[in-house]
């Protein structure tokens, strides 16, 4: 296996061996991308510059993608309870951790940047033992700090809610069953600490995000009870106090699930309450709101009272369902915004799609390339001509510039930046992908 992530994406890159069907000579590529620098910096817009502020973003790429939410535990499992779904069955899924590090690195050499790797406490090393979520510890997730040292990469965590006997009932913090509660305040408490270890082995803050599945299917008369008690179990969780330089928490809320249609415990409402009077971050996942609601909109919101957020990137498609990101109008909405709010600092992006219905390895690069590109073309825009439109009260011109400014060369610059990345260009993804399935996930059972 490869030592570092950054070779082995180097080393892809230049892979002069196989030209994969689409692949432009590199002379092309430079040239294309200066008549786009040309056309920018025509309409005020620095290419250069915003390269270099795509390159500073690191988006944090969730394990899950690569074996439909199974994690290691149990061999060949897959995501069960909490109202998420995987759907597919599609051939060459990882059957241990060798393979599934080794899919991992292929997707980190086809994303562009560098980029964290967001865990689940599903996914230690647990070496055949029999540890339930009550008895995690930092020694079952010694083999990722190291990989990740190798790679450079920084890891966020989350505690596993689900799949799980303990939450088959539909309730774990907020559970009235004392033994159930007081079992998933344990986890918690576990995957806290291991953040906070691995924050300080990777001399950088690890974000741990909580989601739990807790809700009713048809209508509770007991809303508040619910809501009180799960307060009462995080205040109890968030006893423990880490430094900010060792991990940072942060919430998650939902509308509705399949099985908790008529109430979910962690409401939007619940956890901005929680996180704003507790100094702890609020989680947006893109398909925890209603359909129409525009969950881009609600960042400027957020950070004029929080000072920090984190996102889980996604794409609902009539109902949670966690479709692989492609470039629509919501992610460029939110790539939008979250270059003009001004606080990409303070905005963690999280990623959150599964489909095991297409190549895992693929859907992978997809929905992250998705995100980094809607984030470029948010860097390409004439921001200051265009406030300067909109504070002049010329609310035509500022649509006229938008319009435009759609049908700029932004994929010759995104070419540019892979190719500078050693990736895979654009009309290189198929040969790239179908190269990787033929050579490794294909010959798995
Ligand atoms: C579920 C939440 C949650 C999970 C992951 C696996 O609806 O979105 O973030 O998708 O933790
Ligand atoms: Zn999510």
């Amino acid at each position: 296996m490869c030592d570092n992530i950054f070779k082995l994406k180097r080393r892809s890159g230049k892979k002069s061996g196989k030209a994969f069907e689409g692949r432009l000579p590199v002379a092309e590529v430079e040239k294309r991308y200066r008549i786009a620098e040309q056309r920018y910096s025509e309409s005020g817009v620095d290419a250069e510059s915003a390269i270099k502020q795509l390159a500073a973003i690191a988006l944090s790429i969730h394990c899950w993608q690569g074996d439909d939410v199974g994690g290691f535990e149990k061999p060949g499992a897959s995501l069960s309870g909490g109202g998420i779904q995987v759907t597919g069955n599609y051939p060459g899924k990882p059957r241990n951790m060798v393979e599934f590090r080794f899919d991992l690195e292929k997707v980190y050499s086809i994303i562009p940047g560098k980029h964290r790797l967001n865990l689940h406490a599903i996914y230690g090393e647990f070496e055949g033992k029999e540890v339930d979520r009550d008895g995690i510890e930092p020694e079952h997730f010694k083999g990722w700090a190291e990989w990740a040292k190798q790679g450079q990469i920084k890891i966020d965590f989350n505690a596993t809610c689900f799949s799980h006997a303990m939450a088959d009932s539909g309730f774990t913090l907020s559970s009235k069953d004392k033994g159930i509660r007081s079992y998933w305040i344990e986890h918690v408490k576990r995957a806290r600490e291991i953040s906070a270890w691995l924050g300080r082995e990777q001399r950088d803050p690890c974000i741990h995000n909580l989601w739990i599945p807790d809700g009713f299917k048809d209508f509770p008369v007991d809303r508040y009870g619910y809501r009180e008690i799960l307060k009462n179990s995080l205040d109890e969780i968030y006893k423990i106090e880490y430094l900010p330089d060792e991990m940072k928490d942060s919430l998650e809320s939902k509308l509705f699930g399949i099985g908790s249609e008529a109430f979910v415990v962690g409401s939007h409402e619940f956890y901005l309450g929680y996180g704003l009077s507790r100094g702890k971050l609020v989680c947006l996942d893109l398909g925890h709101f209603h359909p129409t609601e525009v969950v881009a909109d609600k960042l400027s919101s957020l950070l004029q009272f929080s000072d920090e957020l984190l996102l889980h990137v996604s794409r609902p498609m009539r109902w949670d369902s966690d479709h692989v990101v492609v470039l629509n109008d919501d992610i460029l909405l939110l790539g939008q915004e979250l270059i003009r709010c001004g606080r990409i600092k303070d905005i963690h992006i999280g990623l959150d799609f599964f489909d095991a219905t297409i190549n895992r390895i693929g859907a992978w690069a997809i929905g992250a390339r998705s995100v980094l590109k809607a984030l470029l073309i948010a860097l390409l825009e004439p921001h200051e001509k265009l406030l300067e439109y909109e504070q002049r009260g010329d609310y035509f011109a500022r649509l006229a510039l938008l319009e435009e400014m759609k049908l700029m060369p932004y994929g010759d610059v995104w070419n540019y930046y892979c190719y500078q990345n050693g990736c895979p260009l654009e009309s290189e993804i198929i040969g790239t992908i179908h190269d990787y399935e033929e050579k490794v996930t294909a010959k798995r059972d």
